[in-house]
Parts: structure tokens; sequence; C-alpha cells
């Protein structure tokens, strides 16, 4: 059974407002690097790139993460590798980091896409920013953006969609 949560309009209207929170928080975007946790993650930082270039006229790369070879289970004896970002020219170091995530769950993918970046330099700051957060956190992690909080039971999944390869942007509880 699936329940639409946020619908197209919400969405929009969700990452518009994060990305206003983006520039305030940093108090303009110089110097600022997002980093889309594969796949649904980049297509998300890719809109508040584009969002930001609207409001602001500065074009901010948008690193990608892939974290496909990292497994939940063992991930914690497993780092994933700086090799794991691609698409990012300029160093990382002194720059302020945005990691974009659709979902944020149990904040394992987030630590060791911590570690990835920490390998490649040392940025001056490291913000999450996530559609949705779940909870079950299973470590000390939290998100300074979210489109929304959306407490869930272990057996429920939260399915999001986006245009770029979905067809359609919604994001959905589905109960097993
Ligand atoms: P995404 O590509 O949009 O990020 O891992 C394949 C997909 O399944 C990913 O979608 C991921 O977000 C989603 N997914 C849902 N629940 C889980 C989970 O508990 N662990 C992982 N690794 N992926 C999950
Ligand atoms: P983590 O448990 O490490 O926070 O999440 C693992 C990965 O799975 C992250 O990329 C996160 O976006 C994704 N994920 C976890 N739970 C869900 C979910 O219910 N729905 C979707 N779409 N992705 C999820
Ligand atoms: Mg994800």
């Amino acid at each position: 059974m699936a329940k639409e949560v946020v619908d197209a309009m919400a969405m929009q209207r969700a990452l518009t407002r994060i990305t206003y929170e983006i520039i305030e928080r940093n108090r303009g975007i110089s110097n600022l690097v997002l980093i889309g946790v594969k796949t649904r993650g980049v297509f998300l930082a890719h809109r508040i790139a584009t969002r930001l270039h609207q409001l602001e006229d500065t074009v901010v790369p948008v690193g990608e993460l892939d974290v496909s070879e990292y497994r939940d289970d063992v991930s914690v004896n497993i780092p994933v590798s700086k090799d794991a970002i691609s698409n990012l020219t300029a160093p990382i170091t002194d720059k302020k980091v945005v990691l974009v995530d659709d979902v944020l769950y149990t904040g394992r993918t987030i630590r060791a896409a911590m570690d990835a970046i920490m390998d490649l330099g040392r940025p001056n700051s490291i913000n999450l920013a996530v559609l949705v957060d779940r909870g079950h956190r299973e470590l000390p992690i939290r998100a300074d953006f979210v489109g929304k909080n959306i407490p869930t039971a272990q057996n429920e999944h939260i399915r999001v969609s986006v245009e770029e390869v979905d067809q359609r942007d919604s994001v959905e509880i589905v109960t097993a």
C-alpha cells in the first residue's frame, strides 16, 4: 500500500526552501560545493544548484558520491574510498560542503560519505540536506536542512520519485 505524502508542488517548495536556508546559513554561497548521494540525491543536488544559480548568479559545483559498493550491514568496517566521489574538479579543502541525500535513515551512509570527503581534503564545514528524514538513527548524525520529517515504522519504506528517473516527483510511504 502506498500513500503519497509529498506531491510535485510540495517537493519543489521544499527544495526551494532548503536552497534559501543554505544561502542564509552560509551567508552567501561562495566556496560552496554540493555532493549528491547517488542515485536520487544527485538529482536533488542538481536542482538545488539550479536554484542557487537563479538566486545568487553563482555556479556551485555538484559532486556525485557512489555508495553502491558500500553495504549497510558491514559499512562500519568498509570505508567508502575517496574515489567514490566523481565530477569534482576543484580541491575540497576549505570548501563548505553540503551533502545531499533523498532519505536519511540510520545515518551510516552519511558517516561513510563524510569519510570519503575527509579523504579528499579538509573542508571548512560539512552540512547535510535531505528531502526526507525517516528517523531510526543508529549514529549521532542529524540533518541541517530537511524537506520533510516522516516518522516511519521499520516495516515502512519511503519511495522517493524524481522526474529525472521516475517521470514524476513524489514521496510515498509504502507499507510492506
Ligand atoms: P536512490 O538510488 O534513490 O538513493 O539502494 C537502491 C535504492 O534503494 C536507493 O535509492 C536507496 O535510497 C533505496 N533504499 C531504501 N531503503 C534502503 C536502505 O535501507 N538501504 C539502502 N542502502 N538503500 C535503501
Ligand atoms: P542510511 O540508513 O545509511 O541513513 O540510509 C542508507 C541509504 O538508503 C541512504 O542513501 C538513504 O537515502 C537510503 N534509504 C534508507 N531508507 C530509505 C527509504 O525508506 N527510502 C528510500 N528511498 N531510501 C532510503
Ligand atoms: Mg539515497
